[in-house]
């Protein structure tokens, strides 16, 4: 299982309430027995489990999924009380059984069940399109569709992650002209943006322990809002404005988009320079805390490089805030901006370099890329997780495509694919008779893979290592042709 980052104890103090709203902290057992009633639109990674927990904290909650081909099977698994989303999540499919048993949450195609709702959380998809622009179908059909169902102190609340802007200058006026309700309590419907920071494989737990920041359209629907999450938010409740919190959510990831191409640009180096990138990285990163302040975050923390960045999130965030800033800036910098959209173009490369390495091994292995036998160690967007949204996988297969490369594809956890690849689930068949071993995803299964293996099974002693998983002194000292990104040959 990834380890992920666990939030240092002291974030509480590091952060700081917004302008006049409340600071609150701690789960506030008393507003469950309100019998509010929530409606949240879209059972995805964000929806399920927040819905889950709100609902196994007292509130009746409904879930609202369209029936698309793509999700509609949904509707009927959650109702059966069974999870959809694979992977390992700690306690989710507990919890969702538990809630749908207790007839505390149930789901329905039908976005006129808005109606019974105090407070209607939207947690929709909104993916970029190839040119970076944010495709706001979804979010904009489901406003028109529950706009026509508000009546004022209704709550709406937009989780999914936007552009800045997007919440005061499309969302609102579009419930405004459904409704016929000005936004803004007491008087219309209450308004927030409060973005989720959900993480696969740690879905529940991130909703529970991470600080939950509140962006309300005025005080009201900010105080309203931040105790509705405090029923089930441990790590802090935070109010702010729309367009501050917008910011927060994209920059967040924005900020670990930069650090992962900076870990990337210096791995390029150090293979032209033929040093290793992890050794760098150790002793970069072994730079100690400055004595006053032993507790604070590192004070650096190269991240990792490797053959691309994935997921839903990462690879879009940036170019939401750009988009946000591209078309409701209130005035335009005179500097232009260069680093967050660089860092996602050298990290959409990655997987290029993958294949540059490749063709270089195979050509020093006096073997032509054209037609020969790739074994891809790794389908999905990250290790130990069957979550292949944007994976760098599928950037790599396409180039072997185009350099006339035949490949085998193994992952442990994703099974079959949306993109029609044939995943091959056993890992032998998988490496046997092939020229080159391409390491995409770290998954824990490939941990244990030895050289004998490999040297029985590939055609061409070939290793292609995107994630720090071979030694190279070893590799080749067992007779392989070894290439690795941030590996350089020691001149
Ligand atoms: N990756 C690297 N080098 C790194 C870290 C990640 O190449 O040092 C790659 C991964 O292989 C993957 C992609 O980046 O392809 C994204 O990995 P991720 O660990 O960021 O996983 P995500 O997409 O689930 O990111 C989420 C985000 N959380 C939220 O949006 C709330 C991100 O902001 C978190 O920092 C991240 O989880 C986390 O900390 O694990």
């Amino acid at each position: 299982m990834k380890v992920k980052t666990q939030i240092s104890g002291d974030v509480a103090k590091r952060l700081r309430p917004g302008p006049a709203k409340p600071l609150f902290d701690g789960p506030n057992p008393s507003v469950a027995s309100k019998k509010q009633k929530i409606a949240v639109i879209g059972m995805g990674y964000v929806g399920i489990p927040a819905a889950v927990l709100f609902a196994d904290a007292g509130y009746s909650v409904i879930g609202i999924q369209r029936s698309s081909k793509r999700s509609g099977w949904k509707i009927d698994r959650l109702n059966e009380g069974r999870c959809p989303i694979g992977g390992k999540e700690p306690e989710l499919p507990e919890l969702l059984e538990k809630v749908v048993s207790n007839q505390k949450f149930h789901v329905t195609e039908d976005i006129s069940a808005v109606k019974e709702a105090d407070f209607i959380l939207i947690d929709v998809q909104t993916p970029t399109d190839e040119k970076h622009i944010p495709q706001y179908e979804s979010l904009k059909e489901v406003c028109h569709q529950i706009g026509k169902y508000l009546t004022p102190r209704k709550i709406v609340v937009i989780e999914s992650t936007v552009a800045p802007g997007t919440t005061e200058y499309l969302v609102k006026p579009i419930l405004e002209e459904e409704s016929g309700l000005k936004a803004g309590l007491p008087g219309g419907f209450g308004l927030c943006f409060s973005y989720e920071r959900v993480m696969v494989g740690r879905l529940i737990h991130n909703i529970r322990e991470y600080p939950k920041i509140v962006g309300g359209i005025d005080s009201e629907s900010t105080n309203l809002t931040i105790e509705l999450y405090r029923s089930i938010v441990k790590g802090g409740v935070y109010g702010t404005d729309p367009m501050t919190a917008e910011v927060s959510k994209t920059v967040e990831n924005a900020y670990r988009d930069v650090q992962i191409a900076f870990a990337n640009e210096v791995a390029l180096l150090c293979e032209a320079l033929g040093t290793d990138v992890y050794e760098v990285r150790k002793f970069v990163n072994g730079l100690p805390n400055d004595p006053s302040t032993p507790g604070a975050n590192p004070v650096r923390n190269m991240h990792l490089p490797g053959a691309g960045v994935g997921g839903h999130c990462l690879p879009k965030d940036s170019w939401l805030l750009m988009h946000g800033y591209d078309k409701y800036a209130i005035l335009k910098s005179e500097y232009p901006f260069s680093v967050m959209s660089d860092a996602r173009y050298l990290n959409d490369w990655m997987p290029m370099h993958m294949a540059n390495l490749l063709e270089s091994a195979l050509n020093e292995g006096k073997r032509d890329i054209k037609n020969s036998m790739v074994c891809v160690l790794g389908y999905s967007f990250l290790e130990n997780s069957d979550d292949s949204r944007n994976t760098p996988t599928i950037t790599f297969l396409k180039e072997l495509d185009k350099r006339g490369a035949k490949y085998k594809i193994h992952d442990p956890y994703v099974k079959d694919t949306e993109e029609g690849y044939q995943i091959e689930p056993n890992l032998d068949v998988a490496i046997k008779n092939c020229d080159a071993l391409v390491v995409m995803v770290k998954h824990d299964a490939y941990n244990n893979i030895t050289f004998e293996k490999l040297k029985k099974l590939l055609h061409t002693k070939i290793i292609i290592d995107g994630r720090n998983l071979f030694d190279p002194q070893k590799s080749t000292a067992s007779g392989f042709i070894f290439r690795g990104v941030g590996k350089g040959k020691k001149l």
